[in-house]
């Protein structure tokens, strides 16, 4: 997979940086470049670069496929729900439902049926597009949960919700086929599955429902994903891995209008992994889907700030959401914190580019 990304060279540590990916000098301080990886070796020497990856200055010479690289076309609507969900004009706000005594963002506060209905109704009044209601932790260590508890946590939530907010697109967080097939039938109309469909059944429980999913990056497994998580090139490593999953979705049956990418933030990734991805998710951009992203309340933002707690985070969680947006480089972010994340996406729409591409290059 060909990823473009765009490197304003204003400090000393990016050129170096620059230099050791692309084998080459770097150009010098204030420069603007883009660089190409995931290029082959032929088109990487046609380029005056070295094994896989390139620096350009000038993005009119390039030949068309790679200049559509660097400015790949806006995200196409999503088919969702029974229409198709259009987001050139604002980024859609994912409410977090957690129906968990153990998430490490909110464990504990929303796990009765009642509780957690009023929590997502209160998202929904505090201007959430979609809820994500989810019965089983995934932070490292979690216990896993069976399936039979699983849908006895998610299921009534789903359908008190379907009953009480009937126009706003639910979905359910799960890697279990089951759990998703009996969600979608309580009222779910999109699987978010951190796992990106590693349950062989899941693809076709998504395309016979004509459902929604998003596919997330993950390396390892809930249990083992923080014990040194290792990347030679992450931005690289975690495109290619999500084609693969886009390609892997699509030959199970799921059609590519109903798919979402997710680098999966604190996913079997270290600070500086999480840190890359931010800076360069409009590589993204070049898989022709969607991008959601779950920063809210995670532990990277405690890294930077010194906040212990989850809830201590949430301002954090807002600036995260903001620089996303401004630079438009997502369309959905899933947040626990609603209103706080309104306020950050007005901010960013006012001062930010517009929707679809930032800078054009
Ligand atoms: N993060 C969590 C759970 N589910 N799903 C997607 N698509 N992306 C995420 O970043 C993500 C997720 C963990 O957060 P939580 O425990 O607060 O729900």
């Amino acid at each position: 997979m060909i990823l473009a990304r765009r490197l304003f060279l204003t400090r000393e540590v990016d050129r170096e940086a620059l230099a050791l990916r692309s084998g080459r000098p770097a150009p010098p301080l204030g420069a603007q470049v883009v660089l190409l990886t995931g290029l082959g070796p032929e088109q990487a020497a046609a380029l005056g670069g070295d094994a896989d990856a390139a620096v350009v200055e000038s993005v009119e010479s390039l030949p068309p496929a790679l200049r559509e690289a660097v400015n790949p076309p806006p995200p196409p609507a999503l088919a969702l729900a029974g229409r198709r969900w259009a987001f050139d004009q604002r980024p859609t706000i994912l409410g977090v439902v957690n129906v968990t005594p153990d998430s490490f963002s909110d464990g504990g506060r929303f796990a009765t049926t009642e509780l957690a209905v009023a929590h997502g109704l209160r998202l929904i009044d505090d201007g959430a597009d979609w809820l994500d209601v989810g019965g089983e932790s995934t932070r490292p260590n979690a216990a896993p949960v069976s399936l039979d508890e699983e849908c006895a946590r998610v299921l009534p939530v789903l359908e008190a919700l379907r009953a009480r907010a009937p126009s706003v697109p639910l979905s359910i967080d799960t890697s279990k086929a089951e759990v998703a097939r009996r969600a979608l039938q309580s009222g779910a109309s999109l699987v978010n599955d951190v796992s990106a469909f590693a349950d062989p059944a899941m693809a076709a429980v998504v395309a016979e429902a004509r459902a929604a999913a998003c596919l997330m990056h993950m390396q390892g497994t809930p249990r083992t994903m923080q014990v040194q998580p290792r990347y030679a090139d992450v931005v690289q490593e975690v495109g290619d891995a999500l084609e693969a999953a886009i390609a892997r979705a699509v030959a199970g049956g799921v059609d590519r209008s109903r798919l979402l990418i997710d680098p999966g933030i604190g996913f079997g990734k270290a600070l500086e992994h999480n840190l890359a991805l931010l800076r360069h998710l409009e590589a993204l951009r070049g898989l022709g889907v969607p991008v959601l992203l779950g920063t809210s309340r995670k532990s990277f933002l405690g890294a930077l700030t010194g906040a212990r707690e989850p809830e201590q985070r949430v301002l954090a969680s807002a600036a995260s959401v903001a620089i996303a947006a401004a630079r438009g480089q997502a369309d959905v972010f899933r947040v626990h914190d609603v209103k706080e994340t309104r306020d950050a996406l007005a901010v960013a729409a006012a001062i930010g580019a517009s929707r679809g591409g930032a800078t054009r290059w």
